[in-house]
This record gives structure tokens, C-alpha cells and sequence, in this order.
């Protein structure tokens, strides 16, 4: 790796032709891999002729110099090139001269060479190890459980549906009914990290049709505080871990807060945004919220329960609460969650009021017969994380290969 050399070293180094200079006798290569550059001198190779993104191997010795940048050289005793550039280069690699997103995302190969797009991966997968390590180190189980399902969880309008032999299929929407199971079965406390797929027509910034969920389901809780807890627990882990690794500090987090939907919806009619109790926040209600609060990240709890899935308990108390709960980050909401219901009469009771057939659910439901904990969970949408933790302006630049209403390759 080009970053780990030393003064005097015999190195053998792989990378990218980052620029090449040819004086002749003398020719200078900056050779780049994703740790860096560094400047490579060839006196002995007089027809070696390169362009730039062409691969090589290069074998020498490493010492100080005045005039490379980073202090130090390679003097080489052999270039190998591994492979050359065929075309002429669609984006340029450098970012010099800058590409739309869609070319970009075309030629995501190239985009990739970047240090400040790679950045982006290497936050995503901070954040996607860090709420791994917490959870796993805190008796949860990792699960994985099938992307081909037969029932809409979160809404039937956005379904991708699938041939599977002779039956109708779908892609999971999200892992819920089974992340629920999985609990109610006796695995007691379990995450995942999965691709969910939302067949959502409409192409905004914020979503994308294929996204990487991270979900949390725990049993034996007393109500939906106890899984807040661990969101806020996890969620602080994932953004402080990350910003120690990325070098962000300023994107550390402490305190977040709670607030009831019912303050939120009185807080925003105060200043001036309208809202009805009863109403889903749009994303202007976020905006106007999100600039009422001024804090990085909070938690608004105590949805009404007809705006959120069917599967959600209502409060005992006020049957028109659900113990639910949203995660919003910079504004945007990252996570959702709630206290399940574990009675079967009542799961059939809210599918019907939701216009939904009970029997369509009935594995599902018949799970809830046999002794079931009261438990509850999350969702939490990594590329929604990694956009806010990066701030970044659309969705599908934290998503490798997005997915999108016009886009299935590459
Ligand atoms: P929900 O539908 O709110 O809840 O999704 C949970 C989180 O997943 C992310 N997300 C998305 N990210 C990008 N593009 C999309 N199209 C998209 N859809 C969702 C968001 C969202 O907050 N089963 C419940 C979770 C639960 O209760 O455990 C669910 O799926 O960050």
C-alpha cells in the first residue's frame, strides 16, 4: 500500500497511473492506489509509454526527495503494465473536471477512483460495522431471513412482484413479519442487515428501490421506550465510531432527545406550519421541524396509530396513539419503529381496518398462538445514514449501484 512506505525500502506497488510525464530518458509516474500517491522515476525503460487509469506494477526502491511532493520517491527498477485504458475516459477520474451525477453513476468504476467518493463507502461501512459490533456484543443475534416473501408489510402500492414457479411472489418490502417470528420463536433479540425493495414510483432524493436495511426486534420489553433506548444507544455508536474513523469529529453526537408527535404537531402550529393531529409529516413539516429543534438528531414518539402498519400496538390508554416511534437525522428520518402487537385477535382486527385480508397474513398470525413476548423493533435505512453522515445532496450517491425508477445497470 502506497501510505505504509518508508525511506529506503524495497517495495513492490500495484496502482493507477494517476499522471505520467515523459522527459525522455527520465519519465515520471504518480502512481496512486486508494491509500495515496506517490511519484515513481523511471530512468531505465526508455519505451515505456503510459496513459492515464492504466494499471502497472512497479518494483523499487523507496527514498527521499526534494522535489516529489510527498517528500519521498520510488526509483524503479521495472515497470509492469497489468493492463491498459482502451477508451478515452468518460469521467474524468481526477474530478478536475466534474460529471453529472447520471454520467457518474454510469461509469461508477471510474467515479470510484476518487478519494472523496470512496469516502462515502468506507463511512458506510463504519456505520453498517458499528451497528453490527454493538448489537452482536450485547447478545443479539444476527439473522438472515428471505428477500422472497408472500405478503406487503409496509403498504400494498409498492410492491415488486416476482414469478416463483407457479405462484405470485414478492421482494420484501422489509424483513418485519419474519424479524418478528424469528423473536416470538425464542431467538429473544435479533438485527439484520438487508436489502429491502420499495417499488415507489416517484424518484426524490430520498429514496431509492432497493436500500439496505438495518432492523432491530427484542422481546420481554414493557412498552416502546425500552427499544428507543436501544436505538438512540446504537445510533449514537454508529455516528461517534464513524467520525473517530473518518476523521469528523464535529459530527459527533450526545444527548437525543424525545418529543411526542402530539409536541411536535403543537410545535410546528406555533411556528407558523400548519398540521392537523392526525396527519402524516410531510417533508416540509421535517423541514420546518427539523429548523424549530436545530439538533443533529431526536426522536418523535407517539404517532397516531391509523398513519403507521397495521402491525403497531395502540397505547391502552388512547387507542388513537400507537407505541411507535421515528429517528430523524439532519432532518430526515432515518429510522422507524414500534412496540408490536402480540395478540392475533388484534392483528386481524387492524389488517381489516386497513382494508387488508386477514388470511393473507395467516402465517404470520397463527405464529402469535402458540405464547408470544411482547417485543418490538426498528428499521433503519443505511444509505439515509450514510447521505446525512456525509452530507451528501441525493440518496443514490450512498448507494454503490442505485437503484432507481430508470436504472437497473450497471
Ligand atoms: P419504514 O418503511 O419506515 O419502516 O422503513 C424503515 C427505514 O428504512 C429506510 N427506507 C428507505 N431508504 C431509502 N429508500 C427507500 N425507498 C426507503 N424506504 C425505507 C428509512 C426508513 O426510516 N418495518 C418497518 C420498520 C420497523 O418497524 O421495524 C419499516 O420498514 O430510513
Amino acid at each position: 500500500m502506497i501510505k505504509s512506505v518508508k525511506p529506503g525500502q524495497e517495495v513492490t506497488l500495484y496502482g493507477y497511473v494517476h499522471e505520467f510525464r515523459d522527459l525522455g530518458k527520465i519519465k515520471f509516474i504518480q502512481l496512486r492506489d486508494r491509500t495515496g500517491t506517490i511519484q515513481v522515476t523511471v530512468k531505465n525503460q526508455p519505451d515505456l509509454e503510459l496513459n492515464r487509469e492504466d494499471v502497472v506494477k512497479v518494483k523499487g526502491k523507496v527514498q527521499e526527495s526534494n522535489i516529489a511532493k510527498a517528500g519521498i520517491e520510488v526509483i524503479s527498477e521495472k515497470v509492469e503494465v497489468l493492463s491498459k485504458v482502451k477508451k478515452k475516459l468518460p469521467v474524468d477520474p481526477t474530478g478536475v473536471v466534474p460529471s453529472e451525477l447520471d454520467t457518474r453513476l454510469k461509469y461508477r468504476v471510474l467515479d470510484l477512483r476518487k478519494p472523496e467518493i470512496r469516502r462515502i463507502f468506507e463511512a458506510k461501512s463504519h456505520l453498517a460495522f458499528a451497528f453490527r459490533d454493538y448489537l452482536y456484543h450485547r447478545g443479539f443475534i444476527e439473522i438472515h431471513t428471505s428477500s422472497i416473501v408472500a405478503a406487503a408489510t409496509e403498504g400494498g402500492a409498492e410492491l415488486f412482484e416476482v414469478q416463483y414457479f407457479e405462484k405470485k411472489a414478492y421482494l420484501a418490502q422489509s424483513p418485519q413479519l419474519y424479524k418478528q417470528i424469528a423473536v416470538v420463536g425464542g431467538l429473544e433479540k435479533v438485527y439484520l442487515t438487508t436489502p429491502i425493495f420499495r417499488a415507489e414510483k416517484h424518484n426524490t432524493i430520498y429514496h431509492l428501490n432497493e436500500a439496505i436495511s438495518l432492523d432491530v426486534e427484542m422481546a420481554f420489553i414493557e412498552d416502546h421506550h425500552d427499544v428507543i433506548k436501544v436505538l438512540k444507544d446504537v445510533f449514537k455508536h454508529m455516528i461517534n465510531y464513524t467520525a473517530e474513523k473518518m476523521g469528523m469529529p464535529e459530527n459527533k453526537i450526545n444527548e437525543i432527545k424525545t418529543y411526542t408527535y402530539t409536541e411536535a404537531v403543537d410545535m410546528l402550529n406555533k411556528h407558523g406550519t400548519k398540521i392537523e393531529w392526525g396527519e402524516d409529516f410531510s417533508k416540509e413539516h421535517e423541514k420546518a421541524l427539523y429548523e424549530i429543534l436545530k439538533e443533529d438528531a431526536y426522536v418523535i414518539t407517539d404517532f397516531p396509530a391509523d398513519i403507521r402498519a397495521f402491525y403497531t400496538m395502540r397505547d391502552p390508554e388512547d387507542p388513537r396513539i400507537g407505541r411507535s416511534f421515528d429517528l430523524f437525522y439532519r432532518g430526515l428520518e432515518v429510522s422507524s419503529g414500534a412496540q408490536r402487537i402480540h395478540i392475533p385477535e388484534v392483528l386481524e382486527e387492524e389488517l381489516r381496518k386497513r382494508g387488508l385480508d386477514p388470511l393473507d397474513f395467516e402465517f404470520y398470525i397463527e405464529a402469535f398462538r402458540y405464547g408470544a413476548p411482547p417485543h418490538g423493533g426498528f428499521g433503519m435505512g443505511l444509505e439515509r445514514v450514510t447521505m446525512k453522515f456525509m452530507n451528501l445532496n441525493n440518496i443514490r450517491e450512498a448507494m454503490l449501484f442505485p437503484r432507481d425508477r430508470t436504472r437497473v445497470t450497471p
